[in-house]
C-alpha cells in the first residue's frame, strides 16, 4: 500500500540510491523533478540565442567554428534533458507547448542582450561557470535520469567555460578598446550571473523540499558563495574589476563577502519583464511553428514505415 510504498522511497533517498523512472514516487517530488529538469532543457535551448546572434558575425573562421561547436552543445544538452524529463512521463511537445504558453520558466540569463562580442567570452566565462558550480552537484541528484545527463553535460560545460575565457584572455591581450570591451561586458553580466543561483534562501519556496527528497544538493546561496570564490581569482589573473565595491575576502570566514544583487530586477526578468523576454519567446515560437512539417513528415513516415513492415 501507499505506506509501504512510500518508507520504500524514503529508504532509496536516505541510502543517497537513485529514484528510478519505474520506481515508485510521491507525486510532488514527480512534479518538482519535471519542474526543474524541464526548465534546465528550456535554458539550454533558449540559450541557444544570445549567443547564436554572433555566429554570423564571428570575428574569424576560428572564432566561428569554435562558437557553431558550442552552440550545438547547448542544443545536445537540451535534448538529454528532454528525454531526461520525458522518462517522467511527460512529452517533449507538452514541454515546448508549456515553454511557449509561458507556463515554465527558462533561466533568467538568457533574457538579457548580447551586444558586442565580448559577450560571448563573458557568456562561456561566468555563465557556463555558474552552470558548472550548480550542475556539478546536480550528477549526485536523486532523479536518476537527471543526474546521468548531468555528467555529460557538465564535462562539456568545463571545455565551454575554458572556451569564454580564452577569449577574454586573448582580448586583454590586445589593444586598449579590446581590454575596455571587455571590462563592459563583464560589468553587464557579473550580477545576472549570481542571479542564476535563484532567490536567496530565506526567499526559495523550493529549496527545503527539494534538498530533503535529494533533487537538489545545495541551497542557492551556497553555490552563489562558491561561485564568487572560484570567479575572484580568474578575474584577477584576466585583469578585469568585478563591479561589486563590497567584494572582499573574509579572513574570519575563509570566503568572500559580496554585495546584494537587485532582486527587484531578478523578479521583473523571471516574470516576463527582462529586456529580451519577448523576443527569445517569439523566436522560439517561431521555430516551432516552422518545424511543423518537418515533425508531421517524420511521423508520418515512421508510421507508413511500420505498416510497410506489417504487411
Ligand atoms: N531563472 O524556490 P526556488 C545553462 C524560479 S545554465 C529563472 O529557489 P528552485 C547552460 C524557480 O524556478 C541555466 N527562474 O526554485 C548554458 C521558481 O519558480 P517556479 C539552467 C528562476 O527550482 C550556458 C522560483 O524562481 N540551469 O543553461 C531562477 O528550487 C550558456 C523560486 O525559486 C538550471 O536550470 C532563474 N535563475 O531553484 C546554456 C539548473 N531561479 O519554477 C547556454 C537546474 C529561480 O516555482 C549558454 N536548476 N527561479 O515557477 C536549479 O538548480 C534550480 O531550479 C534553481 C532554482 C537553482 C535554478
Amino acid at each position: 500500500d501507499e505506506q509501504e510504498l512510500m518508507a520504500g522511497f524514503e529508504a532509496t533517498i536516505e541510502r543517497h540510491d537513485r529514484i528510478e523512472p519505474r520506481d515508485w514516487m510521491p507525486e510532488g517530488y514527480r512534479r518538482t523533478v519535471v519542474r526543474q529538469v524541464a526548465q534546465h532543457a528550456h535554458s539550454e535551448i533558449i540559450g541557444m540565442q544570445p549567443e547564436g546572434n554572433w555566429i554570423t558575425r564571428a570575428p574569424s573562421l576560428r572564432r566561428k567554428a569554435i562558437l557553431l561547436a558550442k552552440v550545438q552543445d547547448e542544443a545536445g544538452h537540451g535534448l538529454y534533458l528532454y528525454s531526461a524529463c520525458e522518462t517522467s512521463g511527460v512529452s517533449r511537445d507538452e514541454l515546448t507547448e508549456m515553454l511557449i504558453g509561458g507556463r515554465q520558466k527558462y533561466s533568467s540569463i538568457f533574457n538579457y542582450p548580447t551586444l558586442t562580442y565580448a559577450d560571448v567570452g563573458t557568456i562561456g566565462w561566468l555563465v557556463d561557470g555558474a552552470a558548472i558550480c550548480n550542475q556539478v552537484p546536480l550528477c549526485r541528484t536523486s532523479y536518476g535520469p537527471y543526474g546521468r545527463a548531468m555528467i555529460r553535460v557538465c564535462k562539456e560545460e568545463s571545455f565551454h567555460q575554458r572556451q569564454g575565457y580564452e577569449l577574454l584572455a586573448t582580448m586583454m591581450r590586445g589593444t586598449d578598446e579590446q581590454r575596455a570591451m571587455v571590462q563592459e561586458s563583464v560589468d553587464r553580466f557579473w550580477w545576472p550571473a549570481l542571479m542564476m543561483f535563484g532567490p536567496p534562501d530565506d526567499d526559495s519556496p523550493n529549496t527545503a523540499q527539494s534538498m530533503a527528497w535529494g533533487i537538489k544538493r545545495n541551497t542557492n546561496d551556497d553555490l552563489r558563495q562558491r561561485m564568487v570564490d572560484m570567479t575572484v581569482p580568474q578575474a584577477e589573473a584576466l585583469g578585469v574589476t568585478l563591479p561589486d565595491p563590497e567584494l572582499r575576502w573574509n579572513e574570519e570566514r575563509q570566503a568572500h563577502d559580496f554585495g546584494t544583487p537587485d532582486w527587484d530586477e531578478f523578479k521583473d526578468v523571471i516574470s516576463g519583464n527582462g529586456p529580451c523576454n519577448a523576443q527569445r519567446l517569439e523566436h522560439r515560437r517561431r521555430a516551432w511553428e516552422d518545424g511543423a512539417w518537418v515533425r508531421e513528415a517524420a511521423t508520418v513516415f515512421a508510421r507508413r514505415t511500420e505498416a510497410d513492415r506489417e504487411a
